[in-house]
């Protein structure tokens, strides 16, 4: 299916979604460490389409309904939502950087109508399951894929004018290691599908990403990949604003991304949670650059 030779890619950068400032700078940094350059030398067309302006915040908080910054988080994700349908109309495979990880309610308003079934892998350390009611932080940046099952506010979960964007039988969560009760309610009530750290020692890597294309291809027609950097170990990915110790490794991310390029089941891609500030000479940014290559199919060859 991931036959596309032509890649859009566009940047979020935005950082209302959540407490820490930094995470905007990180579309800047995916870009610094050479993330188009690397797209091109492995022969894709690829069209940077710039970035989405994001409004600054009139306050710092909405009391009432534990939503942090919803109004402009709201307006760039409409502002994402068009940018990405355009993308996909087209006909390209749209490749956005984030920017904190509410920019997936924008993202995958804007892919999800193109498909009858669209497949979510949501590789994170978290299940971004919050509601405002559930959410202990009020930061939306815990809420989009609760969003994106159309739970939760009204406003963000209309985006595009369609609800739901994703059915709950076809996510994969791969990597989580900190949930909230309300998100493990949610979990179990959806019934949806979670590879925990725990799954992820016990059966190996390659085993999980079996089980996820296997289960996917079944149902989907079009999987989008979510893939928050705080799945990974802070060792080997320190520039993000929840870091979780006792993540993934980057070989581990790398080879998850190689095998999903080898099974050619992903039709789109984000990179979200970068933030620079917090990071270790770009390293984080260096390894979403690397990881991206990885599901555009590099490969070390011998000749
Ligand atoms: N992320 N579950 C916590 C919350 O505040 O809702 C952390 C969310 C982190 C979100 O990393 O994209
Ligand atoms: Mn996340
Ligand atoms: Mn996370
Ligand atoms: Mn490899």
């Amino acid at each position: 299916m991931f036959i596309h030779k032509d890649i859009s890619v566009i940047g979020v950068p935005m950082d209302l979604g959540q407490r820490r400032r930094g995470v905007d700078m990180g579309p800047s940094a995916m870009r610094y460490a050479g993330l188009l350059e690397q797209i091109t030398s492995l022969g894709f067309n690829v069209k940077d389409c710039g970035d989405i302006r994001i409004d600054r915040p009139e306050k710092e908080k909405d009391p009432e309904k534990n939503l942090r910054n919803l109004k402009e988080v709201f307006a760039a994700s409409e502002k994402l939502e068009k940018e990405v349908d355009l993308i996909v109309q087209e006909g390209k495979f749209p490749l956005i950087l984030g920017g904190d990880h509410s920019i997936s309610i924008g993202s995958i308003a804007g892919i999800s109508r193109h498909y009858e079934n669209l497949g979510l892998i949501w590789y994170d350390a978290h299940a971004d399951l919050n509601t405002g009611e559930t959410s202990p932080s009020g930061n939306i940046h815990g809420m989009p894929l609760a969003v994106n099952l159309g739970l939760g506010d009204s406003s963000l979960r209309n985006i595009g004018n369609y609800s739901p964007k994703v059915k709950a039988e076809n996510i994969v969560i791969i990597g989580a290691r900190s949930i909230d009760e309300g998100e493990k309610l949610l979990i179990k009530e959806k019934g949806i599908k979670v590879f925990t750290m725990h799954e992820v020692d016990r059966l190996g890597m390659p085993k999980v990403i079996e089980e996820t294309i296997h289960y996917l291809s079944q149902r989907t027609d079009g999987v989008h990949l979510s893939l928050d950097l705080d799945a990974l170990d802070p060792l080997d990915a320190p520039g993000v604003g929840t870091p979780v110790m006792g993540g993934l490794t980057y070989r581990e991310s790398h080879l998850a991304l190689e095998m999903l390029s080898e099974a050619k089941i992903i039709t789109s891609a984000e990179f979200v949670e970068v933030n620079p500030i917090l990071d270790d000479k770009n390293r984080t940014a260096d390894v979403a650059s690397e990881l991206v290559a990885s599901l555009l199919g590099k490969k070390l060859v011998l000749t």
